[in-house]
């Protein structure tokens, strides 16, 4: 597998205050000293600045935003998502990975496990289409294992627009929409992806990888010239970097939340939020699904996550998976 994994645990134990020695860090992690340090020069080479003294040991004077596990999870609310977090500096994809995971039966993966990655290799989006993953991103994977129909699918798609949605309105105050069924889209531009794997039998799932793209610090020159035009960062429309930290913490809070209520069947309610934030709706649209092109209003989303186009001829096509246009 192409990745190199970043796990420096020392982190849970420093303190922005105090200082703590490496005596102590060693008795906690059940190393050695060296091992301490040199855990602390893997954080320094990072952009972590630490104080470091002889006698009273090491304290972080200032942090830099890197979403390592110990710095999602520090205030975390969450009863199982991101209770389990693999960090990458680099990867092909963050779902590709977390597919390998599952598949590796020792590791006995948990519901909620993440996978992040600081930059992606090789992205996917939908239908074998490349999502451009530049460093400066979010690009998280959510391992699912819901007891729930295969067909529910499109519906975790959905909610997770939803949860991309709630997180982003909460922290910055941007005119973000949900195009159907999987864009974020700001000013008309493609903010966030969203890409659902699923593996199932005929009437059950077996898993659900969810992975979201988030383009958070990526400066305009970084986006591919192909897709510049069509591409927004939360960077470029707020005026500064963001805390990745923050916004992935609340993604995974607001997700544990949406998921929730999918698990109990509440889709009604997910999807009345959707609605409230569609930029589809009303829309003269054409959708490209399963080869086919279709023109017409969209009209509605059922509560089976299905998107309604009525025709020019007022016929009523339920398209479950395609791409707007
Ligand atoms: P999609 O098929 O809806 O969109 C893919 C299309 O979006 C591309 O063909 C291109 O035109 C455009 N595009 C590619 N990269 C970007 C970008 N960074 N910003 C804006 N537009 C872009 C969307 O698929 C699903 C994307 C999911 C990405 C996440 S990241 C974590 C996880 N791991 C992984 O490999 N994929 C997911």
């Amino acid at each position: 597998m192409n990745f190199k994994e970043i796990d420096i645990p020392v982190l849970l134990y420093l303190s922005d205050k105090k200082y703590i020695t490496g005596e102590r860090l060693s008795k906690y992690l059940g190393i050695s000293r060296v091992a301490v340090w040199k855990q602390i020069q893997k954080l320094k080479k990072l952009g972590y600045h630490i104080a470091a003294d002889s006698n009273k040991g090491y304290f972080i004077i200032s942090r830099p935003d890197i979403l390592l596990p110990a710095e999602v999870q520090s205030n975390l609310h969450t009863r199982y998502i991101g209770k389990q977090i693999y960090y990458y500096d680099w990867v092909n994809s963050t779902n590709s990975v977390a597919k390998n995971f599952i598949k590796d039966k020792e590791m006995n993966l948990q519901e909620g496990t993440v996978v992040i990655a600081n930059e992606q290799s090789a992205g996917r989006g939908r239908l074998g289409r490349t999502w451009h993953s530049p460093h400066g991103g979010v690009w998280v994977s959510i391992v699912l294992f819901p007891d729930l129909e295969p067909a529910y699918i499109s519906k975790i798609t959905l909610m997770t627009a939803v949860v991309l949605i709630q997180s982003l309105k909460s922290l910055f105050d941007i005119p973000v929409l949900i195009k159907w069924p999987n864009d974020i889209i700001i000013e008309e531009k493609k903010l966030c992806g969203i890409l659902t794997e699923m593996s199932a039998e005929s009437d059950r799932i077996n898993y659900v990888v969810v992975g979201i793209g988030v383009n958070a610090n990526i400066a305009r020159e970084q986006f591919s010239e192909e897709i510049r035009s069509r591409s927004a960062s939360l960077q470029e429309k707020i005026g500064k970097q963001i805390s990745k930290t923050s916004l992935v913490r609340l993604m995974l809070e607001n997700f544990e939340k949406q998921y929730d209520l999918l698990k109990r069947k509440q889709f009604v309610t997910i999807l009345k939020e959707w609605k409230l934030n569609a930029h589809t709706l009303g829309k003269k649209i054409t959708v490209e699904s399963a080869g086919q092109k279709i023109f017409g209003e969209a009209v509605d989303i059922t509560t089976e996550g299905a998107l309604v186009i009525k025709t020019e001829d007022g016929k009523k096509v339920h398209i479950l998976s395609g791409t707007v246009q």
